[in-house]
């Protein structure tokens, strides 16, 4: 990587410290990613994305800085980018997906909260995440109880705008989830000078509902018979989404899906024949979170599909484009938003239905749900997604796990044990 400390240095930041971070991200990523077989070509850009992560990506942002560009951080699916782009400001998705950061957050927050968000705390305030000291303004929300009182907190080191996301689906919730965005467009247009109008708001929908699209036909390649592309990288592109400039974002996983339907035609597979399929569903992945895929792919199971806000629910459903004023638009991004299936909202049958409804497209064997610890809306939604699995005969397994490998081998045992028996299912069902 370049010598970016200076670059680093100007945002504040803990450089030594940082420095420790630059030293096991290499290693780690060579270890997952480039030791795997006969990878897309068109991985090559998100190669190069990782390892600029903390060098050209930042440089890009504080150039839109010195334009007088804002930028904005967020830690949800349901804040609302098509806002922000349209304000002309840039959103850096930041959740912290690292165990690095957890003895920072550990620091101002309970142990027993989850890694995510002891993560994303932690790595503001140790100074090491070149992202959060970038941005002008983060957006927080009102989820589970450990990110809503994490925003208290962070507010003390930058400012936080927090977005008061209802836990039910009924109309008056659609109408204060508009009222809710409307709020939002108020408070960027004060720290941005930038009215959001019908043109700007369309032509930025237009936009996020082409990176949907894009982010649709990847993970409608991997419906395939022969998979053309591991479920670590489809994870890694999934990550790399909440950071990445948009256009090129699209244009380069274009490129890649382009590469992926030729494999299909061509029956090119990075797995052997018969390779239990898995549909993981849970808690998001964020970046570098690979684990779970990593355990997976290295003991016999292949990752066909995420319903994960790193996955389906990040890219499911496109905001309606026909909008004639802003309140159309603004019901129609509470219409997209408000369709998400996170545990947060009760009752959750949408999850559910969704779950059941990937396993089949996916052609998948087997669901491995999975949840990071002390979350607790994803560990008590196991119960009713498994009643509702046990029924239709889908054979699941959950797997609670935090970021640290000190679990590796145990979950390597559980599951290869899982994808045995999801095999001698196949067999027994070939054979009857
Ligand atoms: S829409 S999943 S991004 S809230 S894993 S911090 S819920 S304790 S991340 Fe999430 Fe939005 Fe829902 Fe998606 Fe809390 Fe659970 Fe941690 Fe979570």
């Amino acid at each position: 990587m370049a010598d970016y400390r200076d670059m680093w240095k100007s945002l504040e930041m803990d450089v030594e410290k940082h420095d420790e971070l630059c030293e096991i991200l290499p290693k780690f990523y060579g270890d997952i990613y480039l030791s795997q077989e006969n990878r897309p070509e068109g991985m090559n850009y998100f190669n190069f994305v990782v390892s600029e992560v903390h060098g050209l990506r930042i440089k890009e942002l504080l150039e839109h800085k010195e334009k007088n560009e804002k930028v904005i951080g967020t830690f949800c699916v349901f804040v609302p980018d098509e806002v922000i782009n349209a304000t002309g400001a840039v959103s850096v998705g930041l959740c912290g997906g690292s165990e690095f950061w957890e003895p920072a957050g550990e620091k101002v927050l309970p142990r027993n909260t989850c890694p995510l968000v002891k993560a994303s705390v932690g790595a503001k305030i140790s100074g090491t995440c070149p992202y959060f000291q970038s941005c002008d303004l983060i957006v927080g929300e009102t989820t589970c109880d450990g990110k809503k009182k994490a925003w208290e907190i962070l507010n003390e080191y930058i400012p936080v705008h927090v977005m008061d996301l209802p836990q039910m689906k009924r109309e008056k919730d659609n109408l204060h989830w508009q009222d809710e965005i409307k709020l939002f467009i108020e408070r960027l247009e004060n720290l941005t000078g930038n009215k959001v109008t019908v043109e700007n708001l369309a032509k930025s929908i237009k936009l996020i509902n082409k990176k949907r699209k894009v982010l649709k036909r990847l993970y409608d390649a991997r419906k395939a018979n022969k998979l053309p592309i591991s479920g670590k990288d489809a994870l890694l592109i999934s990550q790399i989404a909440f950071y990445d400039n948009p256009e090129r974002f699209i244009e380069k996983t274009g490129e890649l899906c382009d590469e992926l339907d030729n494999r299909i035609e061509k029956g090119i597979s990075v797995f052997k024949e018969d390779t239990p399929r898995i549909l993981v569903t849970g808690t998001p992945m964020a970046i570098p979170n690979w684990k779970l895929h990593h355990i997976i792919e290295s003991s016999g199971g292949a990752v066909v599909c995420e319903e994960t806000c790193t996955g389906s629910r990040y890219f499911e459903n496109l905001v309606k484009e026909d909008g004639k004023t802003l309140e159309e638009q603004m019901k129609a991004l509470a219409d997209r938003y408000l369709n998400i299936n996170c545990a947060c909202f009760t009752p959750n049958p949408g999850r559910i239905e969704d779950i059941i409804k990937y396993y089949k497209e996916y052609k998948a064997d087997g669901v491995v749900y999975f949840t990071l610890p002390f979350c607790q809306t994803y560990a008590t939604e196991f119960k009713k997604v498994k009643d509702a699995l046990d029924k239709e005969g889908i054979p699941v397994i959950m797997i609670e796990t935090g970021y640290s490998l000190q679990d590796a081998g145990q979950l390597k045992t559980r599951l290869e044990a899982f994808f045995e028996m999801l095999e001698t299912n196949k067999q027994a069902a070939v054979s009857k």
